[in-house]
């Protein structure tokens, strides 16, 4: 399989986030993307696709937002790493201020997603990377690809950051493949938590369809998303299913919603799967609570290979730096 990943996405290096009430070291840290570069020899070169696909996703003014957030922040006469501090009630009126502080709270849904200096070329490139891995998929007539997406992107919405994401890597990709004709598309994420910004963009979206299996929302982040009733609307209604399970699920008690995601992913007619691939479900994760090890891996891996349609794996979440190169490649290796 091949494998895509870009030194730029290193140069997002935000301090600190805001957890529990205190300031902690940030979790999504240049660590991880290491660990995974160190667990294989051969990395190919990510290509650059421009802002189109990128503008097929997200709000061009929510682009211009990440793009220059830093650079206003620091003209405001702060340091270090942007954040917000006040969020606006169900979005109240589109007011444009030009204040970064109203900015960083209209275009975020928390307060654990700063913006570094380097945030826009990390999440630039990390999007360009899972466009470069589906490019390959489309062109080379391999299985499976995977992009070491760093920053993840399954939190982010049309309009906004959240959860450590910025650009949404595997709706990026989802729209870049049905533009090329090669949908149905489906998207299954296996991350901890629930892709909320991959549902919202694809809510009402019959084309694409979503599948989220994940920590129960009525217990863990991202609370106001990922419950079992949210089916999608519209045209969209039915194209989403979500699987909450419960804190302390291993690996036995993960398998059979992955079989019932699976099913349904196979009843809709994909042609194409894009998988977002969180390595938090991992018993020893720091900011979870599942209790998957790393021989479950390679059997989640085997049983989403034998939906036999090709297959892009994009980078999302992980946080146990000391096991994450390893529980990487025990899951890509399963392919
Ligand atoms: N700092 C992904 O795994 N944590 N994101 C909230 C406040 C947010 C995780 C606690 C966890 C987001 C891609
Ligand atoms: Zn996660």
């Amino acid at each position: 399989m091949k494998l895509f990943f870009d030194d730029r996405q290193t140069a997002h290096a935000p301090l600190r986030e805001l957890h529990n009430g205190d300031w902690v070291p940030f979790a999504e840290n240049v660590e991880r993307p290491r660990s995974i570069v160190a667990a294989f020899a051969d990395w190919q070169p990510v290509r650059d696709f421009g802002m189109e696909p990128l503008l097929a996703v997200h709000d061009s003014d929510y682009l211009a937002f990440l793009e220059r957030a830093h650079r206003d922040w620091i003209a405001a006469g702060r340091s270090g790493d942007a954040i917000g501090y006040t969020f606006p009630v169900v979005r109240r009126r589109p007011l444009a201020f030009g204040r970064i502080d109203a900015d960083l709270g209209a275009f975020s849904y928390d307060a654990g997603t700063p913006i570094a200096e380097g945030t826009w070329q990390s999440a630039y490139w990390s999007a360009q990377g899972a466009l470069t891995a589906l490019d390959h998929l489309a062109a080379s007539g391999d299985r499976n690809a995977f992009a070491l997406c760093r920053p993840p992107g399954h939190h982010a919405g049309r309009d906004y950051m959240g959860g450590y994401c910025y650009l949404n890597n595997a709706a990026i990709a989802a729209r870049a493949a049905t533009a090329r004709g090669l949908g149905p598309v489906a998207i299954l994420d296996i991350d901890y938590h629930h892709g909320n910004g991959t549902q919202d963009i694809f809510y009402a979206n019959g084309d694409v369809f979503f599948a989220s299996i994940h920590a129960d929302p009525r217990t863990d982040y991202p609370f106001y998303w990922g419950h079992a009733d949210e089916r999608g609307e519209g045209a969209g209604e039915g194209a989403n299913l979500n699987l909450p399970l419960p804190r302390g699920t291993d690996g036995a008690a993960y398998r059979p919603a992955l079989d019932t995601a699976l099913a349904a992913i196979s009843d809709w007619g994909a042609k194409l799967l894009i998988v977002s691939f969180g390595a938090d479900t991992h018993s020893s994760d720091p900011i979870s609570s599942f209790a998957l090890e790393r021989e479950d891996y390679g059997d989640l891996a085997k049983a989403i290979a034998g939906l036999d349609v090709p297959t892009l794996i994009v980078m999302e979440g992980g946080y146990a730096v000391g096991d994450l190169g390893r529980n990487v490649a025990a899951f890509l290796e399963g392919f």
